[in-house]
């Protein structure tokens, strides 16, 4: 059940969209429209991805968040969220990133997958997950909550499409079968010094978990993961907040390594 007017939720979204596009922060949108629902939220995102999509961007991939304690204790948010991956937020492997057009960018150590059969919720589990997965790469996540000092509640960080701002992927894709996705390390190294490590089941106990995750939260509104879906699981670790001349290095036990820089 939605409490906010079309005209509303437009508002919103455009509001939260000029906040990306300018890179300036603006105060959590719960403040003011304290009867807003989690179907509202998601509607304002959705609007955010209409707008994009109206404009010729394309949507390249799906991004859940919030789905590691690591992340969950780190942002006071306890539930998951998903939010949509928009094609110019994709950053090439060893690639630079610029901080200018950012607020207060962060790094995540996440894993993508990829699908080569569609997944549509409720219902699905791990095994739907594994079955359908074509591959799975590495990939770093930038985020870049709109909100002043990085300070939200669960539906202000989904109508601000889950912080989602840059991403980059690359390193060396592998078969599930081929991955003991639990015990998969990661280590993250900021101007060479290493500042978080993790494992793959810090993510709801087991990566794929969060795919299904997905599937069956876009299945309550009637949406589905296409076959050919680019899929970032959450962060793995606590996310680091990075500053200009910064750069980055991720790297992932059997998968190569994602490298980027802050210009
Ligand atoms: C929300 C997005 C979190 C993740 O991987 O956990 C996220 C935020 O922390 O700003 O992308
Ligand atoms: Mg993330």
């Amino acid at each position: 059940m939605g409490n906010l007017n079309k005209e509303q939720i437009e508002k919103l979204a455009a509001h939260l969209e000029s906040a990306e596009l300018e890179a300036h922060d603006v105060t959590k949108i719960t403040d003011d429209y304290p009867e807003m629902t989690y179907e509202d939220a998601f509607d304002i995102q959705w609007e955010i991805r209409r707008r994009k999509e109206e404009r010729g961007n394309r949507i390249v991939g799906m991004k859940m968040g919030l789905t590691s304690w690591a992340k969950m204790s780190q942002m006071g948010v306890e539930q998951p969220c998903y939010g949509f991956l928009a094609d110019y937020f994709s950053v090439p492997e060893g690639g630079e990133i610029k901080r200018d057009e950012l607020i207060h960018p962060k790094i995540e150590a996440e894993l993508a997958f990829v699908t080569k059969a569609p997944l549509k919720g409720p219902g699905v589990h791990i095994g739907d997950v594994l079955r359908a997965t074509d591959f799975v790469l590495p990939a770093v996540e930038v985020i870049d909550s709109r909100y002043r000092d990085f300070k939200f509640d669960l539906k202000s960080v989904i109508a601000d499409n889950s912080s989602s701002s840059r991403f980059i992927t690359g390193g060396r894709m592998a078969d599930v079968a081929d991955l003991d996705l639990k015990s998969l390390g990661v280590v993250m190294e900021v101007n060479g010094e290493v500042v978080e490590v993790g494992a793959g089941a810090a993510v709801l106990g087991h990566p794929a978990a969060s795919v299904a995750m997905l599937a069956n939260m876009l299945g309550e509104r009637g949406e589905e993961l296409p076959a050919g879906s680019f899929i970032m699981i959450g962060a793995i670790t606590a996310a680091v907040q990075m500053n200009k001349g910064d750069s980055f290095c991720v790297r992932y036990q059997d998968l190569g390594t994602i490298s980027g820089k802050f210009v």
